[in-house]
């Protein structure tokens, strides 16, 4: 028997990240102080949303966004569907008293993302609370480097340097799928993996990026429309279409603690599968962490002795690391859906407290911010463009 759990959940989108998120949701009450359901599900197609209830034992669905917006038994709306809706959904969600976790990137335009912020705080004001699913936040490492920085560990942050790599699209006849349709998307790349080493270079050092110079490039113009496509993979149909948005993004940026920062997005680099690199280089040492690896990190710390110091492999898996305690004995480790995991834990953990999760909506409306400053460094050749 299902009991009625405090925190009623409808989960808009069912595909790659709908999916995730809802094993998120069944695992958190089931390993963290969580009390949530996912109680509707709402894709468009009638048979596969049905299909997904079923699968993920969700008590209903529907055809709709809407209907979950509207309904009196839902608490919190997850928005896990394309950039093109995410305005729309959640600033209903909100009008309606409804949380909010929204997938990245926050919008398709900086715009869209000003608004949804500012009805965002409003909400706020009143008790209804919004996250962004940074969901690499989680990621137990990345908490444990965050610290060693904040603790001064490093000293002053002089380097930053930041690159997302995958190659599922390396392949000349890969269809061309949503997220590389600018009217979906948002931008490439840039908006779907370089968001979320802007977000991690914030989260990790706190310093934001003040100004930024890139260069963009869309490699393969035309590719096949799509026949079928189910999470990252597709299936090539009849015909051909024209790739709008950008292969992949390089830039140069400051940030306002004085440091250079460096990233690169791509979906181009053939072998590197989810390659979230990040170094930051400080006074007193540098950390290093790379997520094909996601349970461990280099430390080097620079105010050892040299026949001392050197990098050293930290593994982020004991129990007094970020998460940990809620899953498996010392060394164990966890993996890319973890994330997600704690992801909800902590959008369900602040509603229950009232205090505001983080990443917030501001957070990732400084994300929207900085990917469209470099988009219009890119147009044209720009170059430097300061972000106010
Ligand atoms: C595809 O590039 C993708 O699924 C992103 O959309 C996700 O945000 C990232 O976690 C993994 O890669």
């Amino acid at each position: 028997m299902h009991h009625k759990p405090a925190l009623r959940v409808a989960l808009i989108g069912y595909a790659f990240m709908g999916k995730i998120h809802a094993q998120a949701w069944q695992t958190a009450p089931r390993f963290f102080d969580v009390d949530a359901r996912i109680d509707l599900v709402v894709g468009r197609d009638e048979a596969a949303v049905a299909e997904f209830a079923h699968t993920f034992d969700i008590p209903r669905y529907a055809t709709d966004w809407r209907d979950a917006v509207n309904d009196p038994e839902i608490d919190a709306v997850d928005i896990c569907v394309p950039g093109d809706l995410h305005a729309e959904i959640s600033n209903a969600a909100l009008a309606a008293g409804k949380h909010v976790l929204c997938e990245k990137p926050l919008a398709n335009t900086a715009a869209e993302a000003e608004e949804m912020t500012r009805l965002a705080a409003e909400a706020r004001a009143h008790g209804v609370q919004s996250m962004v699913g940074f969901s690499y936040r989680g990621t137990p490492a990345l908490g444990v480097m965050r610290k060693l920085i904040a603790d001064g560990r490093l000293g002053t942050i002089r380097h930053i340097r930041a690159t997302y790599l995958q190659d599922w699209i390396v392949d000349e006849d890969f269809p061309l799928v949503w997220r590389l349709q600018k009217a979906k998307a948002g931008s490439g790349s840039l908006g779907d993996i370089g968001a979320h080493v802007i977000d991690m270079a914030y989260f990790l050092t706190g310093q934001k990026l003040t100004g930024v110079s890139a260069l963009t490039e869309t490699f393969v113009k035309e590719r096949p429309l799509v026949a079928s496509q189910g999470s990252l993979a597709a299936t090539a149909g009849e015909g051909r279409g024209t790739v709008d948005v950008d292969d992949a993004a390089v830039f140069i940026a400051r940030t306002d603690g004085g440091a250079l920062a460096t990233f690169e997005a791509t979906r181009f680099a053939a072998g590197r599968k989810n390659a979230i690199r990040i170094e930051i280089n400080g006074s007193l040492g540098s950390v290093a962490f790379d997520f094909e690896r996601l349970n461990e990190f280099e430390f080097h710390d620079h105010t050892l002795p040299s026949d001392e110091a050197g990098f050293r492999r930290i593994l982020a898996t004991e129990p007094e690391h970020p998460y940990l305690s809620a899953w498996w004995p010392t060394g164990h480790g966890l993996g890319y859906e973890h994330t997600f995991t704690h992801e909800v834990v902590e959008f369900a953990r602040a509603i229950a407290s009232g205090v505001a999760p983080a990443p917030s909506y501001e957070d990732g409306l400084y994300v929207q911010r900085v990917l469209d400053a470099v988009e219009r460094s890119a147009a044209g050749n720009a170059g430097w463009v300061a972000l106010g």
